[in-house]
């Protein structure tokens, strides 16, 4: 694993070189060094799940077979366009947010002399995906498939979180409209489809296989999707900011969380009031009063029992799937998430 990781490292420096010579471009020794410190910063110093799944799940639809140096460097390629788009979109969201760490580190946009300037920098990430694509797979069959796929899941996801953004507008701040149902169509959006459904579709479409005919694993996906986001919205109230890496927001943002939709359901009127009074707004003191009606609703609790109710469901139906190779595919992806602490 540490090996598979190592390998992963080297195509990043690969990748970036090439992308730092991009002929398309009359590159600068100042301009070479800006996009060299912000792919540094931005792109490889996460988890690299999402990465590094789609080499794992490559590997397992191949049932064994040892793969050839090519088809390591050409799943690689794949699982680090994935981190650009995921290195995109936190950029951004960080500035939407108006968070201050991720990764252990300041958002990109708080470093100074970025400030803005990230905005542009996440448009130079989206872009240096198709870039890439176009450097290692134009010559593919399957070339468009992934030009597509790419397409949909960045629609998809920009998609979630405009829905995201748009339940917290000022002036429509309105708890009564936060339902699990609302909640669902959020993540599924924001989270689920490039989190989860993009490293298998990746690994999917490599092997030559049709996406159409994959709906089944895409639907288990995108439940494992949710269920990641939920862990996400837990972790930002209850998890260790070290160990995350970054300082939660969702209560000041207002956010449709998972936390505060089981609050309501759970709260009699005197409890809402509370809720209603401190929930969306800067002030430490009114996120110390929600922080501490979670805790006396014993949120901590009804999590650890939707976690392992979702656990439970996920494996009935991986187990349910008829491709063994598959279901080991998603087995491992389940493994990695179940009970994660960051
Ligand atoms: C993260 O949700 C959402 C995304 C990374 C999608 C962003 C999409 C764009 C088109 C910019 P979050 O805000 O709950 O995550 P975190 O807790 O990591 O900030
Ligand atoms: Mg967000
Ligand atoms: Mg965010």
């Amino acid at each position: 694993m540490a090996d598979l990781k190592s390998t992963f490292l080297k195509v990043y420096s690969t990748l970036k070189s090439e992308l730092l010579e991009d002929p398309a471009f009359e590159w600068t020794d100042e301009s070479r060094q800006w996009v060299e410190r912000m792919l540094d910063y931005n792109v490889p110093g996460g988890k690299l799940n999402r990465g590094l799944s789609v080499i794992d799940s490559y590997k397992l639809l191949k049932e064994g077979k040892e793969l050839t140096e090519d088809e390591i460097f050409l799943a690689s390629a794949l699982g680090w366009c994935i981190e650009w788009l995921q290195a995109y979109f936190l950029v951004l969201d960080d500035i939407m947010d108006n968070s201050h760490t991720r990764r252990g580190q300041p958002c990109w946009f708080r470093v100074p002399k970025v400030g803005l300037i990230a905005a542009n920098d996440g448009i130079l990430l989206r872009n240096h995906v198709p870039r890439i694509l176009r450097n290692h797979f134009r010559n593919k069959p399957y070339y468009v498939d992934l030009l597509d796929l790419f397409n949909e899941v960045e629609f998809q996801t920009a998609s979630g979180q405009m829905i995201d953004l748009i339940t917290t507008l000022e002036g429509e701040k309105d708890l009564s409209k936060y339902t699990l149902s609302l909640h669902r169509r959020i993540v599924q959006y924001k989270t689920a489809y490039y989190s989860f459904y993009l490293s298998v579709a990746c690994a999917l479409v490599m092997s030559g296989e049709n996406l159409d005919k994959h709906i089944d694993v895409k639907n288990i996906l995108v439940e494992m999707g949710v269920y990641f986001q939920v862990q996400d919205d837990y972790l930002d109230c209850f998890g260790d900011p070290e160990t995350i890496g970054k300082i939660g927001t969702d209560i000041e943002d207002f956010k449709c969380s998972w936390l505060v939709v089981k609050a309501l359901e759970l709260s009699n009127e005197e409890q809402k009031k509370v809720l209603y009074e401190n929930y969306g707004k800067p002030d430490p003191a009114n996120v110390t009063k929600v922080k501490a009606l979670y805790k006396e609703l014993d949120l901590q609790v009804v999590f650890a029992e939707y976690e392992s109710k979702s656990y439970q469901k996920l494996t009935a139906s991986i187990e349910a799937h008829p491709s063994k190779a598959v279901q080991s595919v998603l087995k491992s992806f389940l493994g990695k998430i179940y009970k994660r602490q960051k």
